[in-house]
């Protein structure tokens, strides 16, 4: 396999607004993210990510750009932005930025343009349709609900298109104009010396320009949704990714990572292999699986043996062909603590064992504000203090299959976006050392105790451990091994447990969580050293004990 400079490297995602407020406006900004870039590299940190801090109305938390080339006034200025830039140079941090091109925000030029004059050239880089015999065009569903369809403001029966909510308009991907000036755009932000972009959405833009109606789903409200568009048309997205990476990512051997969510045998080449439209996506095999239901209320509980498989055979995916990204959460899902893990280990005994599955798994973790000190999913009392817009839609399809207010309140906490949304736990002063002002959402319940300043003066700490399992990636004995080992399966002694050896030219390493109330022991045929252990592990001559909660890293 060809190196690559983000080979080995370890990753977090800052999600802007909740990181860290500078100026007590209740809002986290770019002058917070500076200050804290020197707390990143002491955690070992290599590559951040910055979900989206461009100029927005905020409809879908900056999800939904305005001006592709201005940084939000809520987040500070471009001095604010180029000031992050020197000091993640400095550190020696890399820095990607969130890339939103299958879907623009209703307030960008573009679109007003395309209303005033549905003629003009700017309404050619949007999907407008005539509706069909007085509805809609097609009963696509939208991912936020709804239609895919609105009405353009001032017509009668011509419509534009989102797959999100109706503040982002999609993109027509079939106009090369509109590409020039996405790849233009790119590369202007590669000029200011990013590292590379984590490309949101982006299996989205695979549409059939014909739009005709698909088959209902079990939902009920004669739509379908509209991701069924995509899995019909990924070749077209295909083409699109394919002249991206050829025009853009490749000459300037950028990193990207994908938000893809249907990888398979036939498409992974493709996707990641050395010659790949991305250099890694994530793996989302586990959430697919959550999420294969129509609605949150749907979802059910993913025991840790499916979790297990599942994860497990993406890394059996890819051993051969390229890099998967590891993750147990990020913005748009709740805690993977709180989602993956039996109400047992919601807490710093499993956030410690989970962590070690999350970051000695093949590829190149990405690790979630606040994952490193093992938060749990926040909660809410009522659905006034959800801020997505997805809750609430949500929350509606609850009501609306019979579901109590109290049932839809205690689903939304366990599914929700805004779980892991709320602000970061710096400190226990007030609003957790986040801000001064009053935070847009509210502060995690377990602050007080559960923060980043009492974490870092723990040596047992949860924080501790990530720091360890990051200083291990990175030690020359088995850095090698653990960036480029074969994945291995271990087999699963009681049904809980996540075990794998990691096969390296100079070494082969153990890893075992227990997520089982009992303990469970693994041959290690010779005596093993042990490199990294939390909870209770006891090395035998031939063996190890992992007890429940426990995990264990052994050089074989
Ligand atoms: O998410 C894309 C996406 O597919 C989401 O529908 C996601 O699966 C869902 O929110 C999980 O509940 C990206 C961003 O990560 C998300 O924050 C944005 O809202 C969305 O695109 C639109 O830009």
């Amino acid at each position: 396999m060809r190196r690559q400079w983000w080979h080995g490297l370890t990753a977090y995602q800052i999600y802007p607004r909740s990181f860290r407020d500078s100026n007590g406006d209740g809002y986290g900004d770019l002058q917070g993210i500076t200050e804290k870039l020197p707390y990143l590299k002491e955690l070992g940190i290599d590559l951040v990510w910055l979900s989206p801090i461009y100029k927005s109305p905020g409809i879908d938390n900056g999800y939904d750009i305005a001006d592709y080339q201005a940084i939000d006034p809520l987040f500070g200025t471009m001095e604010d932005f180029d000031a992050l830039m020197e000091k993640a140079r400095e550190l020696n941090l890399k820095i990607i930025m969130d890339l939103v091109v299958n879907h623009c925000s209703s307030e960008h030029e573009w679109f007003k343009k395309a209303c005033a004059d549905p003629g003009c050239e700017e309404a050619s880089y949007f999907y407008f349709r005539e509706g069909r015999n007085g509805h809609e065009p097609n009963n696509l569903r939208a991912n936020f609900g709804g239609s895919i369809w609105d009405k353009v403001p001032g017509q009668d029966n011509l419509y534009y298109c989102h797959f999100f909510a109706k503040e982002q308009p999609d993109l027509n991907w079939f106009n090369p104009k509109l590409r020039e000036k996405i790849y233009a755009m790119m590369n202007w932000w590669l000029d200011k010396g990013i590292a590379g972009f984590r490309v949101d959405a982006i299996m989205c833009i695979g549409k059939d320009p014909t739009f005709p109606d698909f088959e209902p789903d079990p939902l009920g409200d004669g739509r379908c949704g509209c991701g069924a568009m995509n899995e019909r048309c990924n070749d077209v997205a295909d083409r699109f990714l394919r002249e991206m990476h050829e025009r853009v990512l490749k000459p300037r051997n950028a990193f990207t990572v994908g938000e893809v969510f249907c990888l398979n045998k036939n498409n992974i080449e493709r996707f990641i292999g050395e010659d790949g439209n991305f250099s890694a996506i994530f793996d989302f095999a586990a959430r697919e699986t959550l999420t294969a239901h129509c609605a949150y209320f749907a979802y059910e509980k993913l025991p840790v043996s499916k979790y297990r498989e599942v994860t497990f055979r993406s890394q059996e995916l890819t051993n051969d062909v390229g890099f998967l990204c590891p993750v147990i959460e990020n913005h748009d899902e709740p805690r993977g603590v709180s989602t993956y893990l039996p109400p047992l280990w919601h807490n710093a005994r499993g956030a410690k064992a989970l962590g070690t599955v999350n970051l000695l798994l093949r590829g190149v973790p990405f690790i979630y504000e606040g994952q490193e000190i093992g938060m749990t999913n926040s909660r809410f009392d009522t659905i006034y203090e959800f801020k997505d817009l997805q809750s609430h839609d949500e929350y509606q399809k609850c009501l609306a299959h019979g579901l109590s207010e109290y049932e839809a309140l205690r689903i939304l906490n366990d599914e929700a976006r805004d779980q892991c949304r709320t602000p970061m736990l710096w400190d226990d002063t007030l609003n957790a050392g986040f801000s001064t002002g009053i935070p847009w959402m509210r502060v995690h319940q377990d602050y007080p105790h559960l923060n980043v300043k009492a974490q870092m003066a723990d040596p047992d700490s949860v924080w501790h451990h990530y720091k360890a399992l990051i200083a291990l990636r990175k030690n020359p004995e088995f850095k090698d091994t653990i960036t480029y080992g074969r994945f291995k399966a271990l087999p699963d002694p009681n049904g809980h447990t996540l075990a794998f050896l990691r096969e390296g030219e100079r070494n082969t390493l153990m890893v075992i969580a227990n997520f089982g109330e009992g303990s469970v022991t693994f041959d290690t045929y010779d005596t093993a050293r042990p490199l990294l252990t939390s909870g209770e592990v006891h090395l035998n001559a031939h063996s190890v004990t992992v007890a429940g909660g426990s995990s264990a890293v052994l050089l074989l």
